[in-house]
């Protein structure tokens, strides 16, 4: 340089370098060509800034006070915008290779919850855990002893109809009602026994609006010295309002089961309702139930229920057609 260099020629120069710079730093896609740009403009040995500074000298001393400034105004400005073009092209390096916006909002995740017989079975295990029943269970293959013999239900009678159940091979079948867990807690425990079992039980039902061929049931037993009748419908009062409402009534109309005697069915009407509603059966545990599983009818008394889930839960949340809770259509248990 020499020394009689002018500051408007070293201005010019400066000026013109700070822009080549800013375009070279806002222009680069990559790591490399940030450095690239970093090692031509800001480079320690021959970086072109550093071409710049060298002009210093060759200012007389009012000119140099100007220049200097300026010079640390763009040095600075150009390590900015190197510091800004590393951040941006190492941040997003991955997803924009896979052609990813980072910069658009995110999705929302779409939170499911239980399905809503679910959410009934669990309610009612809550409820009659308040009344002191425990939870038995059993198995949905069943044995025809624990699905009809032990349940007082004769080869000859007409519930055992090879059209009114789903028989497996080996004596086996898909249960047909919750009672075979009746049979499975007595053999394995001595009275007194309070317990509810919940689970799937299979028919060859038609299919309509109130009917599947697949459903779930609540059974209860309760088994003790000098358990009535009047245990009976205190415990499905109780129960009833406390799922239902407390306006529910419940009505006992006589019926058969091979199992219970007395036996009911357990009809309820809901305040605004126009008919009674059948949600079940019940009963006094028949004398030769208690036999088949080795208790003594003169020492022991009890009472037995099975209510249907999909018809407690449909009354709880006025739907009209047992159907829909089989579609999984998310629109539709997004509701509950
Ligand atoms: C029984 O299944 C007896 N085991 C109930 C019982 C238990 C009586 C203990 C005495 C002592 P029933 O077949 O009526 O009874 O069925 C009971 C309930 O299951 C019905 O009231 C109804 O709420 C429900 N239910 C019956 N069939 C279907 C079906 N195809 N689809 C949906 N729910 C059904």
């Amino acid at each position: 340089m020499s020394a009689n260099d002018s500051l408007d020629a070293a201005q010019a120069d400066l000026e013109a370098l700070e822009a080549s710079a800013l375009s070279a730093f806002q222009g680069a896609r990559d790591p490399q060509a940030v450095e690239a740009a970093r090692i031509e403009f800001l480079g320690q040995k021959q970086g072109r800034i550093k071409t710049a500074q060298e002009r210093l000298r060759g200012l007389d001393p009012a000119a140099k006070k100007v220049y200097g400034q300026r010079f640390n105004t763009v040095k600075k400005t150009l390590e900015d915008a190197c510091d800004a073009a590393k951040a941006r092209v190492e941040r997003p390096a991955a997803a924009v290779a896979e052609g990813l916006d980072i910069t658009l909002p995110g999705l929302r995740p779409r939170l499911g919850h239980r399905h809503p017989l679910t959410q009934t079975a669990e309610e009612l295990v809550d409820l009659f855990g308040r009344f002191g029943f425990s939870v038995a269970r059993g198995p949905e293959v069943e044995d025809i002893f624990h699905n009809f013999e032990a349940l007082n239900i004769p080869a000859s009678h007409p519930a055992r109809d090879p059209l009114d159940n789903f028989y497996l091979s080996n004596g086996t079948m898909l249960r047909s009602q919750t009672s075979t867990v009746q049979i499975r807690v007595m053999e394995n425990q001595p009275p007194p026994v309070r317990v509810i079992a919940i689970g799937r039980v299979y028919r060859p039902d038609t299919v309509d609006a109130t009917h599947s061929f697949m459903f779930h049931q609540i059974e209860g037993l309760m088994v003790d010295r000098g358990v009535t009748m009047a245990d009976l419908k205190t415990v499905l009062r109780l129960f009833a309002q406390s799922y239902l409402g407390r306006d529910v009534k419940i009505r006992f109309r006589p019926s058969f089961f091979p199992f219970t005697e007395p036996s009911v069915e357990v009809d309820m009407l809901w305040h605004g309702g126009d008919r009674w509603v059948e949600m079940g059966g019940a009963g006094m545990v028949d004398p030769n139930v208690f036999r088949a599983v080795g208790y003594d009818p003169e020492e022991v008394t009890g009472f037995a229920f099975g209510l249907g889930i999909e018809r407690l839960c449909m009354r709880r949340h006025a739907i009209d057609d047992i159907r829909l809770l089989y579609q999984n259509d998310t629109r539709f248990l997004g509701q509950f």
